[in-house]
């Protein structure tokens, strides 16, 4: 097959962001645009005679999409490519495709938990060889090359069939085309315990009821090969598991709001153990009758329990980290266990480098994030799984009463104290305001005006004493690399704290991200310790918005999504 070199020019804006270039479908289809960035790509790294994984959550555009990555890589001289029957890879199978045989890096196409279809979001993203999101060097070069772009590679061949397992070529280059799902279930089985799992949910096949809700997304083949297959549970202990390319209309993000699918059945079917994952399957929502798990606390939870899980039972937990908006639950955890811990910027990308180096084993954000060194990217349904083994080993201690997620909660507050989490989304307001918003924060940064100011609640009287402003900026242990901005945080005397940050993954306007904290000691009243998170921060809220003025600068004055 001739190789064709196609005249192009610039687009303005192929950024990746937080995690890859997320845009419209639109965007993505205008003549020449995802061949640019693809090239970029290809350009910035060592296509010749590499080894590229290929897949992603199926959405609509996908099937474009691999047929044209298929074509420029080719061309670009890629050696092999391994692809996932019909394109299909979750986040994390992917990033352990990439790990397992050992690739120079893999492409994935999808825009995590954004809605798909036509008039919806499609994403590109990059991963390097270590499996995980490629650093911010990396994805500075895709850009730059974006800017420049001038022509094209393409090898001129049929598109190839995605639907038979096997061997083929497509042009010079080799093509296997793999099970999406088997060496993701492999991995699993490495790390937990299964049998004690299914052993305890054949004990309480009654009083202790599981759902998975797949939302649409890209775990649905896997849900069923671990809780149906595996496991040996109902068919009806997994939903909505078919995966559709707009999702079924819906929106794939694993939280209380956009999850009511869940919610609703796990409600009505008093389902003890309930979970949910997002459109790429990376992130996780655990949710029993009863029973919210924020994902700061899930994380730290999970960190608590380590040793329930063989794989670290075996391979010894090495430090534990979190994004800097997450709350400082799991920092307790590792000061308690002695562990060295972190606090990174937002973005899985910023993990790799601490699990490479050997000094970090189990992370999360508090964006229904959670995971560990055994891949690099953030994982759903480890998570679930995680949760799953923790609480076959509690029970196992237990045989005269059931331990559901509120014990174990209840238990971690009276060790650790608790602390309240929330997040306000507003999506899509206008930049300017979000851009005035932040450079008042600066400031207020710069004068000191905030600085040893008292405020109080209108609502619930609670004094809050303004102790500190900063932006937060991050220096990599390993590597040294600087990321600057951030986000600001203003701490207050009590140790609460209110971050504000723009998002870095919408693909319309600006997102402002409003993160608030507030930790009560173990010893505080019970009846404080077991409130619901918005009791708990609803003064915190009131002055966090008063003092960042932030109705003024966004014109909202209720945000789009609270998590
Ligand atoms: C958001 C989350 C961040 C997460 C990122 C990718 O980024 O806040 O914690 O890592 O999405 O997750 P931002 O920049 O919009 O706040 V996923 O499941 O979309 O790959
Ligand atoms: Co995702």
């Amino acid at each position: 097959y001739p190789v064709k070199e196609i005249q192009t020019k610039p687009y303005e804006g192929q950024k990746p962001g937080t995690s890859g270039l997320r845009k419209r479908v639109k965007i993505f289809q205008q003549e020449h645009y995802t061949e640019n960035f693809v090239q970029s790509i290809f350009d910035s790294i060592d296509a010749k005679g590499s080894t590229i994984v290929l897949g992603g959550d199926g959405r609509y555009f996908s099937q474009d999409a691999v047929q044209i990555i298929l074509r420029i890589g080719s061309a670009n001289g890629v050696s092999k490519f391994i692809i996932g029957k019909d394109g299909i890879f979750s986040t994390p199978a992917a990033s352990n495709i990439i790990r397992k045989y050992k690739t120079t890096g893999g492409i994935l196409l999808t825009a995590s938990h954004n809605p798909g279809g036509p008039n919806n979001d499609f994403g590109i993203k990059y991963n390097v060889s270590n499996g995980g999101p490629a650093p911010e060097n990396v994805t500075n070069t895709i850009f730059e090359k974006t800017k420049t772009i001038s022509s094209y590679r393409v090898i001129d061949a049929p598109p190839l069939d995605l639907s038979k397992i096997g061997e083929t070529t497509f042009g010079p280059t080799k093509v296997v085309i793999i099970d999406s799902v088997t060496d993701y279930l492999i991995l699993l089985k490495e790390i937990f315990d299964f049998s004690l799992i299914k052993s305890f949910l054949q004990q309480h096949k009654t009083d202790f009821k599981v759902l998975f809700d797949g939302l649409h997304g890209v775990t649905g083949p896997y849900a069923r090969a671990i809780f149906v297959e595996t496991l040996g549970l109902a068919e009806s202990s997994i939903q909505n598991c078919v995966p559709l390319p707009d999702f079924g209309g819906g929106h794939p993000d694993p939280n209380l709001t956009y999850a009511h699918s869940l919610v609703e059945a796990v409600e009505k079917g008093n389902i003890q153990f309930g979970a949910a994952s997002d459109g790429d399957g990376d992130r996780n929502m655990i949710y029993g009758k009863g029973a919210f798990v924020t994902p700061s606390d899930s994380v730290a939870v999970i960190a608590q329990w380590a040793d329930a899980i063989p794989y670290f039972k075996k391979g010894g937990v090495k430090g534990l980290a979190r994004s800097m908006p997450t709350s400082k639950a799991i920092d307790l955890v590792a000061q308690k266990k002695g562990l060295e811990y972190f606090e990174v910027p937002t973005g899985w990308k910023f993990f790799g480098n601490l699990m490479d180096a050997g000094r970090l084993s189990i992370c999360g954000e508090e964006s229904f994030g959670t995971g560990s060194d055994h891949i690099r990217e953030k994982d759903g349904l480890w998570a679930v799984v995680a949760w799953l083994n923790i609480l076959a080993a509690a029970n196992a201690n237990s045989p005269n009463k059931l331990i559901g997620i509120n014990d174990l909660l209840k238990e971690f507050y009276s060790i650790y104290g608790r602390s309240f989490f929330s997040r306000y989304d507003y999506e899509e307001v206008s930049s300017e305001g979000a851009n005035s918003l932040v450079a008042n924060l600066d400031q207020a940064l710069t004068s000191g005006s905030l600085n040893n100011t008292e405020h109080v609640s209108a609502s619930t009287s609670n004094k809050f004493v303004i102790s500190g402003l900063y932006n937060f900026e991050y220096k990599d242990p390993i590597d040294h690399s600087v990321s600057k901005n951030q986000g600001h945080v203003i701490t207050f005397s009590d140790g609460s704290r209110v971050v504000f940050r723009l998002s870095g993954t919408g693909s319309q306007g600006a997102t402002v991200r409003m993160y608030v904290e507030r930790y009560l000691a173990p010893n505080a009243p019970a009846e404080e310790l077991n409130r619901s998170a918005a009791e708990g921060l609803k003064g915190l809220i009131e002055v966090a918005l008063e003092v960042s003025k932030l109705k003024h600068y966004l014109g909202r004055d209720e945000p789009t999504v609270i998590t």
